[in-house]
């Protein structure tokens, strides 16, 4: 994609959503059930959902931000749902459309919760373990074909099959899209609760396990590339931030 169409795609959500051409993730899918997030912008009395609560459609432009874990402080609101959700299915988050970024990686995690509920459980205390993630696709990191930009293809969502080998229990899900076209990189991460059943017995090792905070660093090679250096236009290598993924 060139820089003119990106610009068109920023003006086009620009004009419509009346807001920056940023966002997150506002819905979900699971199973044919679709599960409304959390309303940002909306008064915080009342709202309902699985989804923890988030701050702002702006990015989160430090790897090592308090929030990084969730877009949020972390904590569950008086109306916090929990969804049902059968290993080896598939969950969908839905990010705004048209998601005007398509330059960076994809990323899913999960966290167990300690006792037998998420609620009231601060994310950033959790220890994090990734079970899906999309690089660049093909192509150079200069002009490539991106997770991000699969996931616009996919109607602005993604789809991370909860993996059959992870234990029964209850977690927070974190989908998160990485924005590279301009440094710092911008972080959208959004978490929800959810309860997994007909697990498996396959725990993650320690290596990949991390903490959000903790998991990224401002200096990781995948959130500091240039897009639009010399070295970039034969880069087809990216290297993938954060953790070794679950079950490898
Ligand atoms: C695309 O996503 C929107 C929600 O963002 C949803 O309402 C719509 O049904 C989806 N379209 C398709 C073809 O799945
Ligand atoms: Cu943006």
């Amino acid at each position: 994609m060139f820089a003119s169409q990106l610009v068109a795609l920023a003006v086009i959500a620009l004009s419509m959503k009346g807001v920056k051409a940023h966002g997150g993730v506002l819905s979900y899918s699971n199973n044919g059930q679709l599960y409304n997030g959390w309303a940002p912008y909306n008064s915080p009395d009342g709202q309902s959902t699985i989804q923890r609560p988030w701050a702002t459609y702006n990015p989160i432009q430090d790897a090592t931000d308090p929030t990084i874990a969730c877009n949020d402080d972390g904590t569950s609101p008086t109306g916090q749902q929990t969804a049902t959700v059968a290993a080896g299915s598939d969950v969908t988050a839905y990010w705004n459309q048209v998601w005007p970024h398509p330059y960076g990686p994809m990323f899913t995690y999960l966290a167990q919760c300690p006792g037998s509920s998420c609620d009231g459980v601060n994310a950033a205390d959790l220890d994090w373990f990734k079970v899906d993630q999309s690089g660049l696709i093909s192509g150079t990191v200069a002009d490539g074909y991106w997770g991000s930009g699969k996931m616009i293809d996919d109607n602005s969502t993604w789809t991370t099959t909860i993996p059959s080998s992870v234990p029964s229990g209850s977690y927070l899900i974190r989908f998160e899209t990485v924005a590279l076209h301009s440094l710092p990189a911008q972080f959208y991460p959004e978490c929800a609760q959810i309860d997994i059943t007909g697990g498996g017995d396959l725990a993650p090792t320690s290596d990949q396990l991390v903490k959000f905070p903790g998991g990224y660093s401002n200096d990781d090679p995948g959130f500091t590339v240039d897009l639009y250096g010399t070295q970039a236009q034969t880069m087809t290598d990216y290297p993938m931030p954060g953790p070794p993924l679950y079950g490898q």
